[in-house]
């Protein structure tokens, strides 16, 4: 499988009046391919995150992550609007950039600030922490990929794709949408 790793927003739909609701949560993840199976969104409870102001729009990265995401998304200047405790984030309700799905924020120990933005796609059907903070959430472990690697219909759009051939794919429907911030490969 070639190697990408993007950038991604994540509309809010219910913000709860602890973000702006027009603000955006931005994920890195190393595996377009499972976006289609994402269900949430995993912030630490432990972080402060940051409300940022950039390219006239708002994002909500971890506050000791802003100037990395700033250098890697290009944002030749930005502003720190708001800060926000992580635990606060709790249950937030964002929108998955591709099905009319709610993406639900979830608190989790296994947010690093090793890379990526802070906000880490959760997809509980394809990987072990994901797994476990969605169990603690109720979710479905959704996977929506068959025995032979393709998608299954819960993955609409992309039934029968062999999710080997999925990344780029996936990061062209992301950039359709407006949702992709960043692709490397
Ligand atoms: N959480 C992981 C990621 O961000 C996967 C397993 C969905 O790429």
């Amino acid at each position: 499988v070639e190697s990408y790793s993007i950038y991604v927003a994540f509309g809010i739909k219910d913000a709860k009046g602890v973000v702006p609701e027009d603000a955006k949560f931005i994920i890195w993840t190393t595996t377009p391919w499972t976006i289609p199976a994402n269900l949430g969104i995993s912030v630490n409870p432990e972080y402060k995150y940051a409300v940022v102001a950039a390219n006239n729009d708002k994002y909500i990265v971890a506050k000791d992550l802003v100037e990395k995401v700033a250098t890697e998304l290009g944002w030749e200047s930005y502003e720190i609007d708001q800060e926000v405790e992580g635990v606060n984030l709790d249950r937030l309700v964002a929108e998955h950039p591709i099905y009319k799905r709610d993406s639900l924020v979830m608190l989790g120990d296994h947010v690093t600030t090793e890379a990526g933005t802070g906000c880490v796609h959760t997809a509980p059907g394809h990987g072990d922490d994901d797994y476990q903070v969605g169990k603690r959430y109720d979710l479905p472990v959704l996977s929506p990929v068959d025995n032979r690697g393709c998608y299954t219909d819960e993955a609409p759009g992309f039934e029968g794709l062999f999710y080997e051939k999925a990344n780029p794919v996936m990061v062209e429907k992301l950039q359709e949408l407006g949702a992709l911030l960043k692709v490397s490969k």
